[in-house]
Formats: C-alpha cells, structure tokens, sequence
C-alpha cells in the first residue's frame, strides 16, 4: 500500500488564485494538488489535501494524519504565529512535518516572523509560491519514498 502525505492550508488559504495575486500568486490549491501528486507519483507517495478556515479543524486532521499518513506538509496560515494548540496537535504526529509559506514571510510584518509551528517543524519553505509545497514534496520523496 502506498504511503500517503496528507497536505494541510489553514485560514483564507481557499481564496489562494482569487485574491491578492501579488503576493500569494495566481495559482489554486487545486494547482497545489495537482502539482504535489504529480511529484508525489515519482516517489510511489499519495497526496490527500485539505484547507480550512476553523483552528479546531486544522487540530483534528493532524489527529488523523497521525493514523493515516505518513508525513505532513502544513501551511498553517495566520495560524502558524498564533496556534499552540497546532503546535501540540503536530508535537503528537511521528512523521515527518513540513512547513510552507507561499510568501517570504521574513519580508513581511514582524508578527510573520515567528512560528509555532517550527518548533516541530523538520524543514520550512518559504516565498516559493506555491513551487514550495512542489519542493516539499520532493524531499517527503527523499525521506520516504
Ligand atoms: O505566505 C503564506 O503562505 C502565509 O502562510 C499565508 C497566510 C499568512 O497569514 C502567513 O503569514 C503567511 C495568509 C493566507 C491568506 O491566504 C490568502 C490567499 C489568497 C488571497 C487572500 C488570502
């Protein structure tokens, strides 16, 4: 059986492509999706994606990929400089955590500047675009493929 990456978009991340091109570009997350199962094909890996706009159910996700997946590529949003609660939910997961930001986050406002999320994270993208969950997924490949 194949091994599954589950790739996780937190809040306002559905308008990715619809709003503020300039920053987070003209792709979609369908873009993300079908970018990353491309990649994720020459590694043998599967790709399951979700965004959602709740905290409450970015937690519960990462609670099943803990049973479902083999690895996580996260974009938490607004959530990564916020969320201990995503933070722990990740402290509980074995696999591999990726962290992607679309934009340079260390270009940005200070608030960008600090993640939560990092301190579990194994690796952090950041101002790829959407090329960055791509090269994620091409080191979940290394890692587990
Ligand atoms: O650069 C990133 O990927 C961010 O995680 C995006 C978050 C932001 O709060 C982080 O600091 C950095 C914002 C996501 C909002 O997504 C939108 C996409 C298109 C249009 C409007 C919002």
């Amino acid at each position: 059986m194949s091994k599954t990456i589950h790739i996780l978009n937190g809040p306002n991340l559905n308008l990715l492509g619809k709003r503020q091109p300039e920053i987070y570009g003209s792709d979609t997350l369908d873009d993300v999706l079908r970018t990353c199962s491309a990649v994720g094909a020459e590694f043998g890996l599967s790709v399951v994606q979700r965004q959602s706009n709740w905290e409450g159910q970015i937690v519960d996700w990462i609670h099943e990929a803990r049973e479902q997946a083999a690895g996580i590529i996260i974009n938490p949003a607004a959530l990564t400089h916020t969320s201990v609660a995503v933070l722990d939910a990740l402290n509980t997961f074995e696999g591999p955590v990726i962290e992607v930001h679309i934009s340079q986050v260390h270009k940005r406002e200070a608030f960008r500047h600090h993640s939560y999320v990092s301190l579990r994270a194994d690796a952090v993208m950041a101002g790829f675009g959407i090329h960055g969950y791509a090269l994620a997924m091409r080191h979940m490949g290394k890692l587990l493929g």
